[in-house]
């Protein structure tokens, strides 16, 4: 077991002892140890082989020698017992907001019942209303999240589906006979979250494709199988789906599959009108005869009289109007991005120094990174004190210096908006930066008028040139804080205020439906990684896709600039003041 791995299992040790009850000094031993493990220098295989865990504080020599066991063999039969003893529907009631294991043992034991029916059940009841310990509000608040739970169960993340889908799409692509292969569905479309993976692939021969991709050190399961086609449920949860057709049907396949449902029932109308029957084998004239050849998407879109609508637009919100009237946006792509914004230093919660995140743009080929650690409010998170942020002033001037123009480091910062909407530093401090992120950082419970309230008040600060993640959410895991982002997101737009595409594949925030939106009102956007780490930069790619999902181009995106046009924007800006 890596690292991370076995941070995690020490974790699920730490809950599983809360869960049967256990004394909190030995639950928490095992939280600390997972942080330890997870946030330490030195090298975890070495320490082990040495016989020096024990050196690290907090872990003594019982901790020691479980945690050798996790490196050296991968499992921990300790583990297992305790997995054998708690009931796995305990696990699941976890993941609902404000359950934590004490919480989720006291139901367990007072009402008898561990599977989440038995809880949506019991809250139905009135049961836990009635509870020591819990009440009404606590019992509201129990029965959205079960609703979520189950709504989320089965989606996974771009990173999980994009990764599996690259190398089962590179496993096919290498199978002798297979003359054309793509992923569809989703995936292809980029969407925030997907059930699971579709390929196509042209191909003479099926059996031999199917062969491998079964095969694939990839697959937990198989889970169906015929002639042509085959599903498999893969180790790291999504299931994958293979379909072989031949090479005359392959574009017809790719583009059915692709979706979405709603934009093929356009299509297929669309086609209707034509006098021809649009199907995932072909273009057919509707009284008889053959397929029109279309030798790829771009020549069925053209048969029906529409320019290449790329996959991301897929969705029927009006692409095909757009298409046939000429007007389809030139698309951002990854090439377009120019410079990093929103990014974390070890200043506040990141990992790696200014330094170090300024040259992993640069062997990326970016121009430009604007550093925003956090501001003091998020003392959680390492917020910076007004001393320190004119110490790292001090320290992007240096690393400006001697960069001398080959790259640059805008002084940024993610301020909080503050619970009242005022931010986070007095005026002075504000002044300094090139660059401010503000963002929502506390009190997420607001009412939907005092969210608003609040946000709108930090727009209308003229120190605010972006707003980040603007929801709040984090996709399959919490949702949006109450808010009227169409009022926020047309407020932006008036004050010439960007909202960020926040990249991170949890968040995805601003969603592309209602960017899509404020980008017909003139919103500018910036599609910002908020990394805490160099490979965090690269999850730029995952915003670009939403952004692209919401019809955006390189003219409305800031880091699609160069920089002396970022710079003139954010000028002007200040002049204004
Ligand atoms: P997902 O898997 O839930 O993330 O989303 P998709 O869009 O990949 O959906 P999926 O895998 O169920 O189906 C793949 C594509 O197949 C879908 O985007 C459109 C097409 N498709 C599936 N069922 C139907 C249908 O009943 N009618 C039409 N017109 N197309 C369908
Ligand atoms: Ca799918
Ligand atoms: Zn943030």
């Amino acid at each position: 077991m890596n690292r991370n791995e076995v941070a995690a299992a020490l974790s699920e040790i730490g809950t599983l002892l809360e869960l049967l009850g256990e004394n909190p000094f030995k639950t928490r031993a095992y939280g600390n140890a997972a942080r330890l493990i997870k946030s330490m220098d030195q090298d975890l295989p070495t320490l082990v082989e040495k016989g020096e865990l024990d050196s690290l504080k907090g872990i003594g020599k019982a901790l020691a020698e479980k945690i050798t066991l996790l490196v050296r063999d991968g499992r921990l039969p300790y583990l297992d017992e305790l997995r054998a003893r708690v009931p796995p529907g305990l696990l699941d009631w976890l993941r609902i907001p404000g359950l934590g294991p004490k919480k989720v043992r006291a139901i367990h034991l007072a009402l008898g019942i561990s599977t989440l029916g038995e809880l949506e059940y019991a809250c139905q009841e009135n049961r836990l209303r009635d509870l020591d310990g819990f009440g009404q509000a606590s019992q509201d608040k129990i029965l959205p999240g079960i609703d979520r739970l189950r709504r989320n169960a089965g989606r996974f993340l771009q990173p999980v589906v994009q990764q599996e889908a690259d190398r089962l799409l590179e496993l096919v692509r290498g199978v002798p006979g297979v003359i054309r292969a793509e992923v569809a569905g989703s995936v292809r479309r980029r969407s925030e979250t997907s059930k699971d993976i579709d390929i196509v692939v042209a191909s003479p021969d099926p059996e031999p494709v199917m062969e491998q991709f079964a095969a694939s050190d990839q697959v937990e399961e198989i889970t169906g199988r015929g002639p042509t086609k085959c599903s498999v449920v893969l180790k790291s949860g999504p299931s994958a789906d293979l379909r072989v057709v031949d090479e005359l049907s392959f574009p017809f396949t790719v583009m059915y599959f692709t979706g979405s449902k709603d934009h093929n029932i356009a299509m297929r109308s669309r086609a209707r009108a034509a006098g021809l029957k649009l199907n995932e084998y072909g273009l057919v004239p509707e009284n008889g005869g053959d397929s029109l050849p279309c030798a790829d998407e771009a020549a069925i879109y053209s048969a029906l009289d529409l320019p290449y609508i790329e996959p991301e637009l897929r969705e029927d919100l009006g692409e095909l109007e757009a298409g046939s009237q000429g007007e389809l946006p030139a698309l951002v792509s990854d090439s377009d991005i120019c410079g990093i914004l929103h990014c974390h230093s070890t200043w506040s919660d990141g990992s790696a120094s200014i330094a170090d995140m300024a040259s992993a743009c640069r062997e990326r080929g970016y121009t430009y990174l604007g550093i925003s650690d956090h501001s003091q409010a998020a003392s959680y998170a390492g917020g910076l004190s007004p001393a320190q942020v004119l110490e790292q002033h001090e320290e992007i001037d240096r690393l400006n210096a001697d960069l001398n123009g080959t790259f640059t480091i805008l002084k940024g910062i993610e301020v909080d908006i503050l619970a009242d909407g005022k931010l986070d530093y007095p005026d002075e401090i504000m002044a300094r930066f090139d660059l401010v992120v503000a963002s929502v950082h506390s009190r997420f419970n607001l009412s939907e008028q005092d969210q608003t309230d609040r946000i709108l008040k930090a727009l209308d600060n003229p120190f605010v040139d972006i707003l980040g993640h603007p929801t709040g959410r984090l996709l399959l895991a919490r949702e949006p804080y109450a808010l009227d982002l169409r009022t926020v997101v047309r407020a932006a737009a008036e004050r010439n205020v960007a909202v960020e595409v926040n990249a991170h594949p949890s968040r995805l925030d601003l969603d592309w439906r209602e960017l899509a939106v404020g980008l017909r009102h003139g919103l500018l956007t910036s599609i910002n990684p908020d990394a805490h780490s160099p490979a965090g930069i690269d999850h730029v790619r995952h915003g670009v896709g939403i952004a692209r999902k919401g019809w955006c181009t390189p003219e409305q995106a800031l880091n699609a600039w160069p920089l002396p046009r970022l710079q003139d924007w954010l000028k002007e800006r200040r002049t204004g003041r």
